[in-house]
């Protein structure tokens, strides 16, 4: 598919009337009722469409999320500016007793990939170089937290401890460990989402307890992060997760190095050399891709989902695998009409419909495509971002899609599905 020059106009006008309209101030929201606060990497990938309206703006985004990093490193993966009714849980349930509350738990540490792109493709140079400067420090204490805190044996790889924090949440990655958590106790509660979105594209009441009851345990513990991964039932090791941490930790020291702040770079390119190292553990030979480790069992997890894809957009050119992984990427997105499906189309467990089982999300589709452009592969990566603008400019700016009728799923007017419209159409071009 692919759009005429006036739909190009037209879906970059949209974009950023979205963008404006869910600008707060100094954070965005991702889209308005079903998710009222600033979130982790939706706000670190809306950066990007910023950069395009308003580079002081695009940097604020990031500053304000680091503003609200806890002393121990953690970046939390929902900061509650403002009270708002129709989400839950709110922050009651997550009782992290903070000044301006927040969640406890993170989510995928995409700030490095994307403040190297703010820095690189800035038009004030000055600017640009004084408040990237800013936030390394921050950013390399973030990495720093999750090698001490979610790595403690020191194997390379960190873990998730809440299917929350990889971002894909009932991605069937986590059904195997999620099912070994116990519900009981969770208590009554109403969940909002399901008020906004039809319940057949959300995640389960059977998912949605056991969510509930993994921060009831962690707030049980005080929100102590030195003792969670000891304590959680649930422990996984997600290659894409990992992929995303290893990226940041190069675009890290990349720009350390080039803002003279050795340390930093010397740090974080360690980080991304033990994280590529131990991705090697994660090659499943019968899928033919990456899989989760699944800590607390000891075992690889038996599913192909797109995060298991997502390590291209952490090899170093040139490794072996980077075509292998090309290739099962084309052989995925050949069993859809629309790149890239969040799950194997031909596993029987794919569901179009819900969410991280099956649907794709354009924020996924901007690491591929910079993972097959990275290793070579131009024209895959140029045709993921026409199919996204195509399907953007005829279904609207949805937050995920059905990979097999383009239908827009979940909720509409979707921040980060606006900054990708910006960035895709910037990137045909680039
Ligand atoms: C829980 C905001 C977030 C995204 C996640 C996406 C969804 C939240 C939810 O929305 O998760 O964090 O309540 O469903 O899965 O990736 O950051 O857009």
């Amino acid at each position: 598919m692919t759009t005429s020059p006036r739909d190009d106009d037209r879906l970059r006008a949209e974009a950023i009337a979205i963008l404006r309209e869910n600008d707060l101030g100094a954070y965005t929201i991702p889209t308005k009722g079903l998710y009222p606060f600033q979130w982790n990497w939706d706000s670190c990938l809306v950066a990007l469409g910023l950069a395009r309206i308003d580079e002081d703006r695009a940097f604020r985004e990031i500053e304000t999320l680091f503003a609200h990093q806890w002393e121990d490193g953690f970046v939390p993966h929902i900061v509650f500016h403002a009270d708002a009714q129709s989400y839950f849980p709110g922050p009651d349930v997550w009782d992290t007793r903070r000044a301006t509350p927040t969640s406890g738990i993170t989510q995928p540490p995409v700030a490095g990939f994307c403040l190297r792109r703010l820095y690189e493709t800035a038009s004030d140079r000055e600017a640009a170089a004084a408040r990237t400067k800013a936030l390394l420090p921050r950013i390399a204490a973030w990495h720093r937290w999750f090698h001490a805190t979610r790595d403690p044996e020191a194997t390379g790889l960190v873990a998730i401890l809440h299917p929350w924090e990889s971002g894909r949440d009932n991605s069937m990655d986590w059904d195997e460990a999620l099912a070994r958590v116990s519900p009981e106790g969770v208590g009554e509660y109403v969940r909002r989402d399901t008020s906004h979105v039809d319940a057949a594209q959300r995640p389960t009441k059977a998912e949605y307890d056991r969510y509930l009851r993994l921060v009831q345990i962690f707030r049980g513990l005080g929100w102590d992060h030195g003792a969670l991964h000891e304590a959680s039932p649930f422990k996984v090791v997600d290659p894409g997760f990992n992929a995303i941490l290893i990226r940041s930790a190069e675009d890290l020291a990349a720009l350390a190095e080039a803002l003279d702040e050795p340390a930093i770079a010397e740090e974080a390119a360690r980080h991304a050399a033990a994280g590529r190292a131990a991705l090697e553990g994660l090659w499943h030979e019968g899928l033919g891709q990456y899989a989760c480790f699944d800590r607390a069992a000891g075992a690889l997890v038996e599913s192909a989902s797109i995060g298991g894809l997502l390590p291209l957009f952490a090899l170093e050119p040139g490794h072996a695998r980077a075509a292998v992984l090309a290739k099962r990427i084309e052989t995925v997105c050949a069993r859809a009409r629309h790149p890239v499906p969040s799950h194997d189309p031909a596993d029987p467990r794919f569901d179009r419909l819900r969410y991280w089982r099956g649907p794709l999300w354009l924020v996924a589709n901007r690491m591929i495509l910079d993972g097959l452009a990275r290793h070579g592969h131009v024209d895959a990566a140029t045709a993921i971002a026409r199919d996204g603008l195509a399907l953007v400019a005829r279904r609207g700016f949805a937050e995920y899609f059905d990979p097999l009728d383009g239908r827009p799923l979940g909720g509409g007017r979707f921040s980060w599905t606006a900054a990708m419209v910006l960035e895709f159409l910037d990137l045909i071009e680039e």
